[in-house]
């Protein structure tokens, strides 16, 4: 068994980090990964849910046969594909439909609860229609979907026995008319998720894209947590999955390079307080607020603090730390009234 296959019991962001990141690469001989599933008696559902991406959905649905065809016929990769469509106004569904998924109003799924309230109850209603024992989501809105997005994601809950979660991590370039950015995409997980989860839920400060669309659970732990609505789901979500399964359940897997459609800087700002909402939440109901709280707690806490950010580079994923210092300096009224009392 190699070393990263074994079971580990941690709650440390670099020891998980050093043992349940894997490389897409990996996981490329398709056929080997098919057979592994089929000695598993397992079925997998594909979830793809879709805001208006009738121009990228197509291309996605393509690659995800193509994977099947690649991994055998008899035997596909993907048993169940799924389209989740807000009633998109751009044909959406009709594309998809085209292309050999089933599709589904996100708005007639469990309908008893009303219109769906963004990606979030998309997908938690898809739960109700995807009967794989494996469940697998990922976003709609990218041109550049590649094969490995879907069996590197795959791969890691395929092969290692703990493994019961699996998130995708890559590179996101930000690309504007006339620049490209290698790594400016993905700004609200740079600047709420990664910060929120170094003070609040450090255990999961190992995770270089922990707002990603694509991840993967076995069926009955989906079935067994909470979904937070529209954009909040993917930050509950991994909350939940680590409270339930702990960390060594969890994997990431490093899918290259993605690049995603950008939204306005002003509408991330509304995308960020459903992130920090959905830490809030969690953050109340298990009490790791009152434990900032604690007054025993080492001042350490507050005054360093190490920073763990967790990024993917051309050479793979890495996991940096910086001590980040923090002194708090007191009233000046103060500090000059004991100057002059002298
Ligand atoms: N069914 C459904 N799908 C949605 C809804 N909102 C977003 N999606 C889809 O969910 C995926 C992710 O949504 P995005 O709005 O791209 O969110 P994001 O990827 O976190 O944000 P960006 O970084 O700006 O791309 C995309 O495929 C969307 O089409 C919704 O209300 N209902
Ligand atoms: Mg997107």
């Amino acid at each position: 068994m190699r070393e990263n296959e074994r079971d580990i019991e941690t709650t440390d962001a670099a020891e998980w980090f050093r043992h349940r990141s894997y490389e897409h690469g990996q996981f490329s001989d398709l056929g080997a990964l098919a057979r592994r599933k089929r000695e598993l008696g397992l079925t997998v559902s594909l979830v793809l849910p879709g805001r208006d991406v009738a121009g990228t959905i197509g291309g996605i649905l393509d690659e995800v046969h193509g994977v099947n065809e690649r991994s055998g016929p008899r035997s596909p990769l993907v048993d169940q594909i799924v389209t989740v469509d807000a009633d998109s106004s751009d044909g959406t569904a009709e594309v998809a439909a085209r292309h050999g998924s089933e599709v589904y109003s996100e708005n007639e799924l469990m309908s008893r609860y009303g219109g769906a309230h963004g990606k979030g109850d998309a997908m938690w209603r898809s739960l109700s229609v995807a009967h794989g024992d494996l469940v697998m989501f990922a976003d709609t809105d990218t041109r550049d979907f590649e094969p490995q997005l879907v069996y590197g994601t795959l791969g890691p809950i395929l092969s290692v026995p703990q493994v019961r979660y699996v998130k995708a991590a890559y590179r996101r370039p930000f690309k504007s008319a006339e620049i490209v950015e290698p790594d400016g995409g993905g700004r609200v997980t740079e600047l709420s998720t990664k910060p929120l989860f170094n003070l609040f839920y450090p255990e999961l400060t190992g995770f270089v894209q922990p707002l990603a669309g694509e991840f993967v659970a076995d069926r009955e732990l989906f079935n067994s947590i909470p979904f937070l609505t529209g954009y909040a789901v993917e930050t509950g979500i991994m909350i939940d999955v680590l409270q339930r399964v702990g960390l060594g359940a969890m994997a990431q897997v490093d899918l290259g390079e993605r690049q995603n459609r950008h939204q306005p800087l002003r509408d991330l700002s509304r995308m960020s307080y459903a992130v920090l909402r959905a830490v809030a939440r969690r953050l109340r109901q298990d009490g790791r607020l009152h434990q900032l709280r604690d007054p025993r707690l080492p001042d350490t806490l507050f005054q360093f603090s190490d920073y763990r950010h967790a990024v993917a580079t051309p050479d793979g994923l890495e996991l940096q730390e910086y001590v980040e210092e923090l002194v708090e300096r007191p009233p000046m009224a103060e500090v000059l009234k004991v100057g002059y009392s002298d």
